[in-house]
């Protein structure tokens, strides 16, 4: 059996049912063979894949807090800190109900080639808790965050590992977390990425993720020959990553027509309004159907994905496996010609499998999604150097971020693969720089 083979074999026993952690390893354990290979009998001995595979440790923590109406609840806290080679664990916090250490393990895994293809030097980690802030009130939230963190602030630091937002973690979180991390441990330091503007945060950081998004898409396709203007592009999700994809998609020229959340989607034939959007999700913290109350001539469709709309691009910008191999045909039946992922693994194996076979333009989510951990980065600097560098500078290091990572991941497709095939080309690439350091650095 090759050493790749084995390696997998062993994590699959050791880990049975962590299936987002095994789903995750085995797609890049599977495309760095060749990589591997190369190197086979120094990596074996060194059991580079083998510590590659197990996070460098798994915090697990009660977090015990108190509602509005006096009732007592215990939620669980995580944090993975998967892979410190090459920087300080870098990665969000996920507050979902279902957040479970098999999705930690998934998301921090993909965090250490994400943050090695951004060519910063950041390490691999995420966190969270099965907490849900939807329909907390602002108190109930604050003392959530406060609780998390009385216990969190052990384990990280400016230097050591640097906490951002994710699903269900946003501005709000991240300020209740950062006053209590400095409240208890009297440092004033860049701690967490993400911060409001008065306390450290960095501009461009809210955009960053989703414009990173487009900014790669758009590289993507003028390498093949096309273009964003005028093209149709549907996105699901509506917080974060969503909104400012669409804002700097429109900005483009696109069309976006469709947004979405749990509950279902939207679809705006004449584009998505943002202005409408951003009251509903960011003021009110609403639900996406109220924007058919707005725009009365959208619909909306519960309990339904937007993939059966025919569109040109797609970006999935909401949660995991979110596309299955149907979908993903649906796409492509319907003239889809390029796929980017907001999102985190929002395409299944089979999905994946569809977009490569009908050779799509397809970028993975830790090459498409890099712009935001990339900013939180350029977010450590500026604190760093006790400076704030302006919007047109941090957005057009951003940008400059993500072509790069588009031509890095291209090269090594070339180099180990066939021209298009961005799925073995960003593992490969992330992969090399963390390898390299890891062999370095020894046994640890
Ligand atoms: P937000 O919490 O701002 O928004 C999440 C959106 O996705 C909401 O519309 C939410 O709908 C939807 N969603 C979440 N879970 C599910 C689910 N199980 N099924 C259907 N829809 C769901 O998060 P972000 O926009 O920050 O994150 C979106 C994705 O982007 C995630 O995969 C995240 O890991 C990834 N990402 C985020 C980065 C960042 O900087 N924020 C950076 C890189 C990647 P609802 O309200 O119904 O839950
Ligand atoms: O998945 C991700 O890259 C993020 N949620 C952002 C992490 C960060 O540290 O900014």
């Amino acid at each position: 059996m090759s050493y790749v083979d084995e390696v997998f074999e062993a994590l699959k026993k050791k880990h049975a049912g962590e299936d987002e952690f095994l789903e995750a390893a085995e797609r890049v354990i599977e495309t760095i063979k060749p990589a591997v290979e190369a190197n086979e009998e120094a990596y074996r001995k060194a059991a580079l894949l083998e510590r590659l595979v197990e996070p460098e440790r798994i915090i697990t923590f009660r977090v015990p807090w108190t509602d509005d109406s006096g009732k007592n609840h215990v939620n669980l806290g995580y944090r993975v800190q998967f892979n410190s080679a090459i920087g300080p664990y870098k990665g969000g916090l996920r507050f979902h109900p279902s957040v479970n250490q098999s999705i930690l393990k998934f998301l921090g895994f993909e965090q250490i080639f994400k943050n090695s293809l951004t060519g910063l030097p950041i390490g691999g980690g995420k966190g969270g808790s099965d907490f849900d802030p939807k329909g907390k009130s602002d108190a109930e939230v604050m003392r959530f965050c406060q609780s998390f963190m009385t216990e969190l602030f052990k384990y990280i630091g400016a230097d050591e590992d640097v906490p951002a937002g994710d699903i269900g973690v946003g501005g709000r979180e991240v300020g209740y977390m950062y006053g209590q991390y400095k409240r208890i441990t009297g440092l004033y330091e860049g701690v967490l990425t993400g911060k409001g503007l008065s306390f450290g945060g960095s501009l461009a950081r809210p955009e960053a993720t989703g414009y990173g998004l487009v900014y790669i898409t758009d590289e993507m396709v003028r390498n093949a020959g096309k273009s964003l203007k005028d093209a149709t592009v549907v996105i699901s999700g509506s917080g974060n990553v969503a909104q400012y994809a669409t804002q700097k998609a429109e900005q483009l020229g696109a069309k976006v027509v469709t947004l979405s959340d749990s509950n279902g989607y939207i679809y705006d034939p004449d584009g998505i309004k943002l202005d409408v959007v951003f009251e509903i999700k960011n003021v009110k913290r609403g639900r996406i159907k109220e924007y058919v109350e707005k725009v009365p001539t959208a619909k909306y469709f519960e309990g339904e994905r937007p993939w059966g709309v025919k569109c040109d691009i797609a970006l999935p910008c909401a949660t995991q496996n979110e596309i299955n191999g149907e979908d993903a045909k649906k796409l492509i039946e319907n003239g889809c010609w390029a796929v980017a992922e907001g999102a985190n693994m929002p395409s299944d194996a089979d999905a994946i499998d569809a977009y490569l076979k009908a050779k799509i333009l397809y970028m993975p989510g830790k090459a498409a999604n890099a712009g935001g951990v990339a900013t939180s980065a350029l977010e450590m600097s500026q604190n760093s150097e006790r400076l704030s560098w302006t919007f047109e500078e941090v957005d057009g290091k951003l940008k400059d971020i993500m072509v790069g990572i588009y031509h890095k991941v291209a090269e090594a497709a070339k180099k180990y693969s066939y021209e298009t095939d961005f799925v073995t080309g960003a593992n490969i690439a992330g992969f090399e720089k963390v390898a390299d350091a890891m062999m370095a650095q020894g046994m640890v």
